[in-house]
C-alpha cells in the first residue's frame, strides 16, 4: 500500500508551461483545443524504428531511459500538448507472474494463458507495484525532468476486462472467445480475476501519479467486444471502482488529476462512462461528435476521435475532416485526438498536418466567439 506521504512527488519538476491539455480535462477554457494521438510514440516514426532496433519489447519498457527516449521523440517533431509515457498494458499481468513476449509479426503472446479457475491460484494476487512496476515508475519521473515541463506527462493502464482477455486468449484474437467463454461459463471466477486487475490497477496507477503523471488514462480497448448487458456488468462497475478508489486516496493527500477513460466501440455505455467519475471520456471513430455531446450531457469533457484511417488523405483533406471534427464537438471540453491507435506505415508528415489543423481552426473558432 502506498501512504500518502509517497503520493507527494519529487518536488523539482521543471514548471509546467502548456498546461492547455489539464485546462481542458477539467472543461475550463483554453486558446486553442489540445491535441496529443493515441500510438504517437510508435513504428510511424523512423526514429522510433531505429531506437527498437534488435531489442525486445518488455526489455524496452524495462528501461527507463529507453522508455523517456521513446516518450520525447514524438515531442521534437510535433507541437502536441500532452505526451504519453512509453510502456504496454501487459505489464501488469507479467507483474502478476505470467509470462507475456512480443512475438515479431504476432504480437503480445502469452506462452501459458489461463485455461481454467484454477489457474487464477497461479497469479500473484496482492502485488508489490514498487517492486514488480517500479522500472514504470522510475521511467515516468526520468521523463517528468527530461520533458522540461513542456506539456504534461499521462500515465496509464489497461482496464480489467481488457487485460483479462488477454491473459484468457493467450494473445490478441478476432473473437476473443476463449475469453467470452469465461464471462458466461464461469462468471464468478470472472469477477475475482476483474476484481484482483482492480485492486492491482489502483495502486499502479497511485504510483504513478507519486512518480510524476499529471494525467491518467485508462484503455478499455476491447470493451467493444462485450455486448451492453456484459458490459454493465463486467467493465463498467470496474472502470467506477478504479477511477472513484484513485480519486479517494488523491484527495487525501490533496492531488487532482484528470482521468481520462477510453472503452472503444462502446456505444450503448455512453451516458454511464459520462457519469463514473472521470473528467474525460475518450471515444473511438464510430461516434459522431454531436450525438457524443447530447448523450453525455455536458458532465464531461470529451478526447477523440478521428479515424486514424484519415491519416492517408491528402493534407487539405486532413484539414477539412478536422474542421468538422472541432465543429462538432465544440472548441470547451475538447482533447483532439484519433479514435485509435496510429498504425506503422503512416506518413509522419500526416500527423505533422493534423496537429497544425487543430491548432489553427481552433484558435480561429474561440476568436470568433
Ligand atoms: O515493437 C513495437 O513497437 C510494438 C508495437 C507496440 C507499441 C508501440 C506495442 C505492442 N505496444 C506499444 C506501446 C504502447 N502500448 C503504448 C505507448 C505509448 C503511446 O501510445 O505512444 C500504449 C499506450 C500502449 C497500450 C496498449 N497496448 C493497448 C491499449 C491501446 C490500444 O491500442 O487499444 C493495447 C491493446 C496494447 C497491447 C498491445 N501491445 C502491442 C500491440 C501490438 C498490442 C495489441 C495486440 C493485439 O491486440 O493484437
Amino acid at each position: 500500500m502506498l501512504d500518502n506521504r509517497s503520493l507527494v512527488p519529487p518536488k523539482d519538476f521543471p514548471q509546467l508551461q502548456n498546461d492547455t491539455f489539464l485546462r481542458a480535462a477539467r472543461g475550463e477554457e483554453t486558446e486553442h483545443v489540445p491535441v496529443w494521438c493515441m500510438r504517437q510514440a510508435g513504428r510511424y516514426l523512423p526514429e522510433f524504428r531505429e531506437s527498437r532496433a534488435g531489442k525486445d519489447f518488455f526489455d524496452t519498457c524495462r528501461s527507463p531511459e529507453a522508455c523517456c527516449e521513446l516518450t520525447l521523440q514524438p515531442l521534437r517533431r510535433f507541437p502536441f500538448d500532452a505526451a504519453i509515457i512509453f510502456s504496454d498494458i501487459l505489464v501488469i499481468p507479467q507483474a502478476m507472474g505470467m509470462d507475456v513476449q512480443m512475438v515479431a509479426g504476432k504480437g503480445p503472446t502469452f506462452p501459458d494463458p489461463l485455461k481454467e479457475p484454477e489457474d487464477l491460484q497461479r497469479l500473484q494476487a496482492k502485488v508489490d507495484v514498487d517492486k514488480e512496476l517500479g522500472y514504470v515508475f522510475k521511467a515516468i519521473t526520468l521523463t517528468r525532468h527530461k520533458i522540461e515541463g513542456k506539456v504534461p506527462l499521462i500515465g496509464f493502464t489497461g482496464a480489467p476486462w481488457t487485460l483479462m482477455s488477454y491473459m484468457i486468449e493467450g494473445g490478441g484474437s478476432r473473437t476473443f472467445s476463449k475469453a467470452k467463454r469465461w464471462l458466461y461459463r464461469h462468471p464468478e471466477a470472472s469477477h475475482m480475476l476483474l476484481r484482483m486487475l482492480t485492486d492491482v490497477i489502483v495502486e499502479y496507477l497511485l504510483g504513478q501519479v507519486a512518480a510524476g503523471a499529471q494525467a491518467l488514462q485508462v484503455f478499455e480497448s476491447h470493451a467493444g467486444i462485450l455486448g451492453p448487458v456484459e458490459f454493465q456488468e463486467f467493465s463498467l462497475p470496474y472502470l467506477r471502482d478504479i477511477a472513484r478508489c484513485v480519486k479517494e486516496k488523491l484527495k487525501d493527500a490533496g492531488k487532482d488529476i484528470p482521468m481520462i477513460v477510453f472503452a472503444k466501440d462502446a456505444h450503448y455505455g455512453l451516458e454511464d462512462l459520462s457519469q463514473s467519475h472521470y473528467e474525460v471520456v475518450g471515444l473511438d471513430w464510430t461516434i459522431d461528435p454531436r450525438s457524443a455531446r447530447e448523450r453525455t450531457g455536458g458532465k464531461v469533457s470529451l478526447q477523440g476521435n478521428m479515424d486514424p484511417c484519415a491519416f492517408y488523405a491528402p493534407k487539405e483533406r486532413i484539414s477539412d475532416i478536422v474542421k468538422k471534427m472541432l465543429e462538432g464537438f465544440g472548441t470547451r471540453g475538447y482533447i483532439a485526438n484519433l479514435g485509435h491507435g496510429l498504425y506503422p506505415d503512416m506518413d509522419p508528415e500526416s500527423v505533422g498536418a493534423f496537429v497544425e489543423a487543430v491548432h489553427q481552426h481552433s484558435k480561429q473558432m474561440i476568436k470568433q466567439k
